[in-house]
């Protein structure tokens, strides 16, 4: 396979300054005309290449004059010489939208159709030179049945529609700003709308339509408030207002990942617009404010300020993922919002820069861009743009993005821009900070801190190291904000406020003076920069910050650690005593100050993976042993706290409400402790929780809790799950995923039947994901030394690659953290790997990430 190299950028050869595209849609085979200005881009004499796939050629002509024979065809495009300055080239193909399990390009999804162009999926559409620096301005004519496609959308303004003849219509939609084909899309079917409206900061009135299927109408309020809200946030916080009459969104069910920008006509998987109390979850609520913000927040980090080329990917990425983070926490608590984006990064990047397929946000090379929309590039990207926010502040920051998006709309635009622009604008020499985009791997910072009681001085000193990744043996030391501050061992008391320190070498010390008693160490504080800390403190000291530490993550910090450090030493077979880590759970659950949302998150245990990292060969049955051991000994130990909790958080009916959802939160942890502690009656308080239920985060809360067991309670509750919501796709993936997450020791029996339920099937990503996607991150089922689990998920992984490649790739990491395991699991997985590699006809996407596991 052909590997595309970063440094091999070249300007485009041709433009394509204007494009009309014309679609005679119909599932089976669907007619596109499209008829581009191309213009020779510098002095050259080489051909206009255009790249298409899985379409049929029926006409090609230059100017007006039939040039089928000239062109040459071949696998992934045409080639035609061309002399002169300026052309018109018209093409018509052929394409199945039905017939496209891949869900790239135009495709069928219940009943609509619809596009999925980014990254490369225009190419599978219409013949066209598919990279993202080439801008065309679009004028699109679709064509349709009028009674099975009622509704016609694409980007843009509406500019006519009308009937045509057969029963068919059709409308013409217009876009003014120009944009790469990756922000191209179309919507054709039977949907209906809820409409809202939003006045811009200038007073322009923009009209916003979400559409769903017509029984889904009230299931977008949601999403709408979160959208009217972001709007408003983008003006407030970066100056940026929305630039069309319209802007549409539309849910559909079949979907790759979570949503897509197209200008003017997001698309989104319906997970991430459909709610209600009934079927969604808390967590459903924020995931879906978050995309909906982010989607909409691209218009200008992505849309009107584009990607060069791929290998910029996180300039719009990154700088978006920042954004709704930090609009997320501006709605509700900063402090709960830094924690779950922290706990996600550890969770999914953090183990990825860790491994075989570890990459700096600004890859070096890649076989398949889709294989690199990955949580380095999007989450680390995030972390990469927050660390300047801090070293710049506030202000600074905003000149410097003002500055980047004047200098910049409507261009396609490099990472080296953005940070250009940064620079310019704030006088802050970001020379070294570059580092970032090109190297890979998590840096370990090592803290000490030296207390000096004669003189009342603290030396703090900070080194870091970054580990080899894959083809980066060497590493530089990079920028690092570390916020810190000094606790009084005695008081409690913040000593000194906090501090930004600049690490920019490999060791620096720092000296604190007149300090009124010895402190303890405050670090990352608000995870300022995104590394491991290794920093040697006593069980004690770490309660003690958990308890008094004046910054709510670090608090939180604190507390994981604690109990991140009592577990590795039972892993590691040492006796230790649970007894601090007990009492600094029970001085967090009685502490009056904190809300329930925090405290929610402070009692939970670092997962099995966090453990697994700390360890130099995992066992995931041991950690899995010595976990759900803490767990219970906690659930028991302090099990009068915990039913107060849960009583305390009990509320007479549903309320969405930052205070009712925190309840909501701390109810269920209460409950999966007194579950875990195996107290009798645990089963029949989730059994009570779940019928009477008003609301889908206790339903499923209680659900969680009850699938782990061995009670009446268990069937019972799956059956009753599945009743009440067959049919209702996204809950039932809910009901898929619960059962994969189970860590009863026959979770692999049941997801192998569950693979065999009617319910079942591959085509459909949310499906895929929550049946095979779960199991694969269940830790101790996936790594049964049976082996079964390895073989359940290769056997899925062959037979997805078949139909969307895309999906069944992002299976795959879990097999590449080989190295992390004994020899017996080691060998098992590289052999899943090997076995996947020898299937014939693989995609490029799977070759890619099983061959890069395997090294
Ligand atoms: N830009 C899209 C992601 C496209 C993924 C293509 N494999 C959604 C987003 O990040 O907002
Ligand atoms: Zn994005």
């Amino acid at each position: 396979p052909v590997v595309i190299h970063r440094h091999a950028y070249r300007p485009p050869d041709w433009l394509v300054p204007t494009i009309a595209l014309d679609f005679a849609l119909d599932p089976q085979k669907t007619r596109v005309k499209a008829r581009l200005q191309v213009k020779r881009n510098g002095d050259h004499n080489r051909p206009l290449k255009l790249d298409g796939n899985n379409q049929k050629l029926l006409a090609f002509s230059v100017d007006g004059q039939d040039a089928q024979s000239q062109v040459k065809q071949e696998k992934e495009g045409l080639v035609i010489a061309l002399g002169g300055e300026a052309h018109t080239i018209e093409t018509e193909v052929e394409i199945s939208p039905e017939s496209n399990s891949q869900l790239m390009g135009l495709y069928a999804s219940s009943g609509l159709l619809c596009t999925q162009c980014e990254a490369e999926g225009f190419r599978r559409i219409t013949y066209f030179p598919d990279r993202p620096d080439i801008l065309s301005r679009y004028t699109v004519r679709m064509e349709a049945d009028e009674k099975a496609f009622p509704v016609l959308l694409s980007n843009g303004n509406l500019t006519l529609e009308g009937k045509s003849e057969n029963g068919r219509h059709f409308a013409l939609w217009n876009d003014p700003f120009p944009k790469p084909c990756y922000l191209f899309a179309l919507v054709a079917g039977n949907l209906a709308a809820y409409r809202d409206e939003f006045i811009t900061q200038s007073g322009r009135k923009v009209a916003l339509a979400i559409w769903v299927r017509p029984d889904d109408v009230n299931k977008t309020h949601h999403a709408m408030n979160a959208l009217k809200m972001a709007m408003a946030w983008d003006e407030k916080v970066y100056g940026r207002e929305y630039d069309l009459d319209q802007f549409n969104i539309v849910a559909v069910d079949d979907f790759n990942f979570g949503a897509m920008e197209n200008k003017s006509l997001n698309i989104f998987n319906s997970r991430y617009i459909l709610a209600d109390p009934d079927t969604a979850t808390d967590a459903d609520y924020d995931a879906i404010a978050g995309v909906v913000a982010h989607e909409y927040f691209h218009n200008w980090s992505g849309n009107r300020v584009t990607c060069r080329d791929w290998f910029q990917l996180s300039l719009k990425e990154g700088f978006t993922v920042f954004r709704d983070q930090s609009f997320s926490a501006d709605l509700g608590s900063p402090a709960v919002k830094r924690i779950e984006d922290v706990r996600s990064l550890r969770a999914a990047q953090f183990p990825e820069d860790a491994g075989p397929l570890a990459h700096p946000i600004q890859p070096d090379s890649y076989i398949e861009i889709s294989n690199f929309y990955t949580a380095t590039v999007y989450n680390k990207g995030a972390e990469i743009i927050r660390m300047m926010h801090q070293l710049l502040g506030a202000e600074k920051f905003r000149k410097g993005t003002d500055l980047y998006f004047e200098r910049h709309d409507g261009e396609a635009a490099t990472c080296e821009n953005f940070v250009a622009a940064m620079e310019e604008a704030s006088g802050v020499d970001l020379t070294d900070f570059r580092h970032w985009y090109h190297q890979a791997g998590t840096p370990e910072l090592k803290a000490s801190l030296k207390w000096d009681g004669a003189t009342k001085t603290s030396t703090l000193t900070l080194s870091q190291k970054t580990a080899a990744t894959p083809s980066q043996p060497e590493k530089q030391p990079v920028v690092l904000p570390v916020a810190i501050a000094l606790i009084g061992k005695q008081t409690g008391k913040n000593l000194i406020g906090e501090q930004l320190l600049t690490l920019t070498k490999d060791s620096e010390s720092y000296r604190f003076e007149n300090l009124a008693e010895e402190p303890l160490l405050s670090i990352n504080r608000h995870f300022s920069a995104p590394v491991t800390v290794e920093n040697q403190v006593s069980p004690e000291d770490l309660a003690f910050l958990s308890a008094n530490d004046d910054d709510p993550f670090a608090r939180y910090e604190a507390m994981q650690q604690l109990m991140l450090d009592f577990m590795v030493a039972r892993v590691r077979g040492e006796q230790v005593d649970p007894k601090t880590v007990i009492n600094a759970v029970e001085k967090t659950l009685t502490n009056k100050d904190l809300d329930n949302a925090f405290i929610a998150e402070a009692v939970i245990l670092p997962s099995e993976n966090m453990v697994g990292e700390k360890l130099d060969i995992v066992d995931p049955k041991r950690i899995a042993e010595i976990r759900d051991d803490l767990r219970k000994m906690l659930g028991q130990t302090l099990e009068k706290l915990w039913r107060q909790a849960y009583q305390s958080c009990e509320r007479p009916s549903y309320q969405y409400t930052p205070e009712a959802v925190g309840a909501r939160r701390l109810k269920n942890v209460a409950l999966s402790y007194l579950a875990a502690g195996e107290l009798a009656d645990a089963p029949s308080i989730a059994w009570l929780q779940f019928e009477k239920a008003d609301n889908m985060t206790d339903r499923r809360g209680a659900l969680d809790v009850l699938v782990n067991g061995f009670s009446p309670e268990r069937e019972k509750a799956l059956t009753a799950f599945y009743e009440r919501y067959k049919g209702n796709a996204l809950v039932i993936d809910k009901w898929f995923a619960v059962q994969a997450f189970s860590t009863r020791p026959d979770v692999i029996e049941n997801v192998k039947k569950l693979a065999k339920h009617p319910d079942f099937t591959l085509k459909n990503p949310n499906r895929a994901r929550a049946l095979i996607g779960s199991f694969a991150h269940n830790a101790r089922a996936f790594h049964d030394l049976s082996g079964e689990g390895y073989r359940f998920v290769t056997d899925m992984v062959i037979a997805l690659d078949k139909i969307n490649s895309q999906t069944a790739a992002r299976m795959i990491a879990p097999f590449g953290r080989w190295q992390r395991y004994g020899s017996d699991r080691a060998e098992m997985m590289q052999d899943a790997l090997k076995r996947i590699l020898s299937t014939p006809d693989l995609s490029r996407d799977v070759f890619e990430q099983a061959s890069k596991s395997l090294l």
